[in-house]
C-alpha cells in the first residue's frame, strides 16, 4: 500500500493532538488490529490517551544521538534515512537488500495505538502507523530450525555524535524469539499520527514490541537475521544482571536499582501522574500465553 502523507508541517503538527483521538477510534485501532477489547484498569481509566505529537517526538532515548532526552531531537537529523536498504539473511528463503520504498509496496499499514513502557518507569501512548512483521518475515521466507530473530541499527559514526561515547556496544543490537517476531501485536512502525516517523523516533523503521520494555524496540534498522540460536542484545551485553532478554513489563520483578511497580506518564505538565504498571504492558490477554510454564523472575 502506497504511503499518502506528505512531508509539510503545518501550525496543527506542533498543537497537541490528544484531542485527536476519542474511544471510538481507539476501539477500530484496535479492532484493525485484530484484537479484542482493552483490558487492565489503566485502559479503562484513561481511555488511552494518545501522547501529544510533541511529547513523542521530543523526549526519547536513541543512544546513538546521546544519552539527554532531548539529545535526539536536537541531532538525529543529520540521519540520512533515504535512500535506506535493510539486509534480510540468515534462515530465510529469499536472503537479499530489500529497500525500504520495495518493502512498503508489498506491505499493509494500520494504525496500531499502543502503551509504550520504558525501562526507566515512564510511558507514553503512541498512535503507530506500521506494519505486522510477521508479514515481512512470510515475505522472505523463514526456513524450517529458525527460533530466533535478531536486529541491527543503523552504524554510522559520521552521523551519529554518540557513538563516540563507549556507553553501549554499537551497533545497537535486539532479538525476539521466533514466536514472539510473529506475534500479531508486533510491528515495525513506519509512521506516527500519520506522518512518516522521525528521525528521533527511528527512521525509517523501527520495531514496537507494545508488552516489553521499549529498549527492545529497536530503531533505524538496517538489518534482519533469522537465526536458531539466542542473540547476543546490546543492553543485554551492558548490563546482564539488570537488562534481561525477554524484559517483558513486569511490575512484580523490579529492576535491581527501582521499583517496577508504577511509571510516570508522560504529559499534562503540573498532571503528569503516576500510574500502575500493568503484567505485560496491559497486553496480558494476548502475549502471556507465549511464556506459559516460565519463570518470569528467572527469564527477565
Ligand atoms: N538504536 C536504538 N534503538 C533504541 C534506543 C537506542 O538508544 N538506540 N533506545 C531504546 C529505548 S531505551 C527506548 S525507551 C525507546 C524509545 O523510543 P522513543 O524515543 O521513540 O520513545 O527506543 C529504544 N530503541
Ligand atoms: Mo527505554
Amino acid at each position: 500500500m502506497a504511503q499518502r502523507w506528505t512531508n509539510t508541517l503545518t501550525h496543527a503538527d506542533v498543537t497537541p493532538r490528544a484531542a485527536f483521538l476519542n474511544r471510538r477510534q481507539v476501539m477500530a485501532g484496535m479492532a484493525g488490529a485484530g484484537l479484542t477489547a482493552l483490558s487492565g484498569p489503566a485502559a479503562a481509566e484513561d481511555g488511552l490517551e494518545a501522547n501529544t505529537w510533541e511529547e513523542i517526538t521530543s523526549y526519547n532515548n536513541y543512544y546513538e544521538f546521546g544519552t539527554g532526552k532531548d539529545d535526539p531531537v536536537k541531532y538525529a537529523g543529520s540521519l540520512t534515512t533515504e535512500p535506506w536498504s535493510i539486509k534480510i539473511d540468515g534462515l530465510v528463503d529469499r536472503p537479499g537488500d530489500y529497500d525500504f520504498k520495495d518493502i512498503l509496496s508489498e506491505m499493509t499499514i494500520e494504525e496500531r495505538i499502543y502503551r509504550f513502557r520504558c525501562v526507566e518507569a515512564w510511558s507514553m501512548v503512541i498512535p503507530w502507523n506500521g506494519f505486522e512483521l510477521s508479514d515481512l518475515l512470510n515475505m522472505a521466507g523463514v526456513q524450517e530450525g529458525a527460533k530466533y530473530v535478531a536486529f541491527e541499527t543503523a552504524y554510522r559514526p559520521e552521523e551519529m555524535p554518540g557513538v563516540r561515547s563507549p556507553v553501549l556496544e554499537w551497533p545497537y543490537r535486539e532479538g525476539l524469539r521466533l514466536d514472539e517476531a510473529m506475534h500479531p501485536l508486533t510491528i515495525m512502525a513506519t509512521g506516527i499520527y500519520d506522518r512518516p516517523i522521525p528521525n528521533q523516533n527511528g527512521a525509517p523503521l523501527r520495531l514496537v514490541v507494545p508488552w516489553k520494555y521499549g529498549f527492545k524496540s529497536i530503531k533505524s534498522i538496517v538489518r534482519i537475521t533469522v537465526t536458531d540460536t539466542e542473540p547476543p542484545t546490546s543492553w543485554n551485553m551492558a548490563g546482564p544482571r539488570e537488562y534481561g532478554f525477554y524484559s517483558n513489563v513486569n511490575p512484580n520483578v523490579d529492576h535491581p536499582r527501582w521499583s517496577q511497580g508504577s511509571e510516570r506518564r508522560i504529559g499534562g505538565g503540573l498532571f503528569s501522574k503516576r500510574v500502575p504498571t500493568l503484567m505485560f504492558n496491559g497486553y496480558e490477554q494476548e502475549v502471556a500465553s507465549l511464556y506459559d510454564g516460565m519463570d518470569l523472575a528467572k527469564n527477565y
